[in-house]
């Protein structure tokens, strides 16, 4: 592993290397999915090269570049048991004893946690069904985009916005909270044409190339949307349709423009500006999951998804459309037969672990440890043995490294799974190009199954046909999808008028006591959350602000980091930002042992922006 990463410095305008590589699919034929959990969803014909077309536009990212160079480097490329390199199969038969054991006590103990390291059908969701046949617990997903779903659906019916054949028919756009340049590159190139205008907490690579910049303070986008709402209305400036328009003319009287303004920071002369825009640019409005992990980040979601409404645009905003996709996401992972015991908290997991209420963590397609509020619960869990902890994964992580049984994955280069993508609508078989390291996961789990004695008819089902089933509402077939390697779903649903009721009542944003900083994370270029280390090396935890340079502690209620600081003067007072891929300290330490507790109320999802930190300067 090399020992340094560069900072930035990289971005998507890097020349492209050759990233076909020397692999491609058997012929040359068939199509591969970037599966990693990202915006763009990038598709690649079968010598690896990008389509030419929408979504990927034949240009492929900074990650994607590095993704062949990286498929055999820091593998897990065998089963080990308490440390110890052995077979698959006694793997296999060492995972089964420990699930037996804890289903006999009461398997409500067993905990499934599992992310989107790889957004395939097979590879995320299917597995999960091994859990919910003996009624295990499971988490609420809340981590990423969750709160956003739900408060957009509660206007609207459904969170599915623009698609991205439509994103160019705009002639400006919004990018609230959505530092698109970095976290979603080909998203950025489908508006190059567009004016835009960046709202963010600090001048971000995406602000800077923006137009127009809008800096808020954290949390406090609520108080925004509801200031543009309430121009709209007053000035005679919104003509489009919503239901219950009184009741949000009402709601937007009972605050006043010096209450806005002194909530967002934002002067009442841009605040207007910004109505005036969205009257006469009817922009698109792009609102980033990050807003979701931000205070009252729900709320802002619901208020912003509003105003492309009231200036006349029939869906009109993009936040992510994979519910609007027609998968069956429930029927992959079993919930028509089966019912997990408990839904824990992803904000709640230290608290979980340390109240002796779970036995066995199962993991997948996460690395919690790191990315989870209090991660590091797991770890100190799993040593004290207070839990077993089963990791199945294709890369040593943090968390791998604490596991009692370690079973290896192959990545999405080395096997067959359909994958989606949260902004176009295409859904893609994706080939392998590579041969498999390990056991793929709708395989593993069946394997335990049987090692363990449990029979469900949800595990009799074939994997395969599990999926196709999933996909009915689609409107496109497997076996469409096998023939012709991609095809766009045929039930996408039309736009739809938004009601504007329920409106949420904001809480006042965060503010930072003395000596406090307002953290906040992004984006790194090169990396996927902790993937990709192996090859950039492990990014230097830094905390970018204007007030001090230097080694500092960070510190809250719950935990410590050390870190570094720089000067970043795009940076306003209160506020520093870091690298939500430089998630280890100085000491080695997970920094979510900062976070954890607070949740969104529309779904759970952690607060982990705007967190009031105090800061420690050493030297
Ligand atoms: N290169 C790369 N791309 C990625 C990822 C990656 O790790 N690397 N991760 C993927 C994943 S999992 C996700 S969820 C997405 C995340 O992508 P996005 O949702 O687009 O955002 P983040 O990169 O998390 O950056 C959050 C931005 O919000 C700003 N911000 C923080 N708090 C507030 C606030 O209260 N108000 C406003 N207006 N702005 C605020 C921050 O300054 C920052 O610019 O990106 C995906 N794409
Ligand atoms: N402080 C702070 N914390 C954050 C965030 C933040 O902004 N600030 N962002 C949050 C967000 S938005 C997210 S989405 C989460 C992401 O959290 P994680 O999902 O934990 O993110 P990754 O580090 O990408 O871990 C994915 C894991 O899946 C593995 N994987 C990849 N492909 C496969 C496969 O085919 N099979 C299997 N079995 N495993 C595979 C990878 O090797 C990797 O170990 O982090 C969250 N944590
Ligand atoms: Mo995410």
């Amino acid at each position: 592993m090399l020992s340094s990463a560069r900072q930035g410095g990289v971005t998507d305008e890097t020349p492209p290397r050759d990233p076909r590589g020397t692999l491609a699919t058997q012929g040359g034929e068939g199509v591969i999915a970037c599966t990693r959990d990202c915006y763009d969803g990038c598709i690649f014909d079968g010598s690896y090269a990008p389509i030419g077309r929408y979504p990927t536009s034949g240009f492929t990212c900074a990650r994607g570049r590095m993704d062949l160079a990286r498929n055999r480097v820091n593998r897990i490329e065998s089963a080990r048991v308490d440390g110890r390199e052995v077979e698959m199969g006694e793997a296999i038969r060492r995972a089964a004893s420990l699930i037996g054991e804890e289903m006999r006590r009461d398997p409500g103990r067993i905990l499934h946690v599992d992310y989107d390291g790889n957004q395939g059908l097979l590879t995320w969701y299917y597995p999960a069904r091994l859990f919910t046949a003996i009624g295990a617990s499971r988490t609420d997903y809340s981590i990423c985009s969750a709160e956003g779903h739900a408060a957009i659906r509660l206007h609207y019916g459904t969170s599915a916005g623009a698609l991205p054949e439509e994103f160019p028919g705009y002639g400006a756009a919004v990018l609230w909270a959505f530092p698109a340049s970095v976290s979603a590159p080909h998203i950025w190139r489908s508006i190059s044409g567009a004016t835009k205008v960046s709202i963010d907490v600090r001048l971000s690579d995406t602000a800077r190339r923006s137009q127009k910049r809008i800096i808020v303070r954290p949390g406090s986008d609520s108080f925004l949307a509801i200031g543009v709402i309430k121009v709209l209305l007053e000035e005679g400036l919104a003509s489009g349709e919503v239901i219950h328009r009184r009741e949000l003319e009402e709601f937007a009287a009972g605050y006043s423009m010096e209450t806005l303004t002194s909530a967002t920071g934002v002067p009442e002369r841009e605040l207007r500006w910004l109505a005036e825009f969205y009257a006469s640019e009817k922009p698109l409005t792009l609102i980033g999951f990050a807003l979701g992990r931000s205070p009252g980040g729900g709320d802002a979601i619901s208020l912003i998804s509003l105003i492309p409404a009231l200036v006349g645009l029939r869906r009109g905003f993009y936040y992510s459309n994979s519910m609007g996709l027609g998968i069956d996401f429930d029927y992959l992972r079993g919930y028509h037969m089966g019912r997990n015991s408990r839904v824990v908290g992803m904000a709640r997991l230290r608290e979980e672990l340390e109240s002796g209420r779970v036995g066995l963590v199962y993991v997948w397609n996460m690395n919690p440890a790191v990315t989870l509020p209090g991660g590091s619960s797991i770890l100190e869990a799993a040593q004290e043995g207070r839990i077993s902890l089963i990791v199945h994964d294709p890369f040593w992580t943090e968390t791998a490294r604490a596991a009692d049984v370690v079973l290896p994955a192959p990545t999405f280069l080395e096997k067959a799974d359909v994958a989606y993508s949260y902004w176009h609508d295409y859904l893609v078989y994706n080939s392998p190009v590579a041969e498999p390291l390990g056991m793929r996961e709708s395989d593993l789990i069946r394997a335990i199954a049987r090692e363990a004695g449990i029979s469900h008819p949800l595990l009799d089902e074939d994997p395969w046909d599990a999926v196709d089933a999933a996909l009915r509402g689609t409107g496109v077939t497997l076996g469409e999808l096998r023939s012709s390697g991609m095809a766009r779903v045929r039930n996408y649903p039309p736009p739809r008028v938004p009601d504007a009721l329920p409106l949420p009542r904001p809480s006042p944003p965060p503010s930072p006591g003395p000596g406090e900083l307002l953290l906040v994370f992004t984006s790194h270029p090169l990396y996927t959350n902790t993937q990709f280390r192996e090859v950039h090396g492990r990014p230097e935890p830094v905390i970018h602000t204007r007030e001090m340079e230097g080694e500092v502690i960070l510190e809250t209620g719950l935990g410590r980091a050390r870190v570094r600081a720089v000067r970043d003067p795009g940076v306003p007072p209160g506020v520093a930002w870091m690298y939500k891929s430089a998630l280890v300290d100085l000491d080695g330490r997970p920094i979510n042992d900062l976070l954890g507790g607070a949740a969104g109320p529309y779904a759970g999802t952690p607060v982990l922006n705007g967190v009031p930190v105090r800061v420690l300067h050493l030297k």
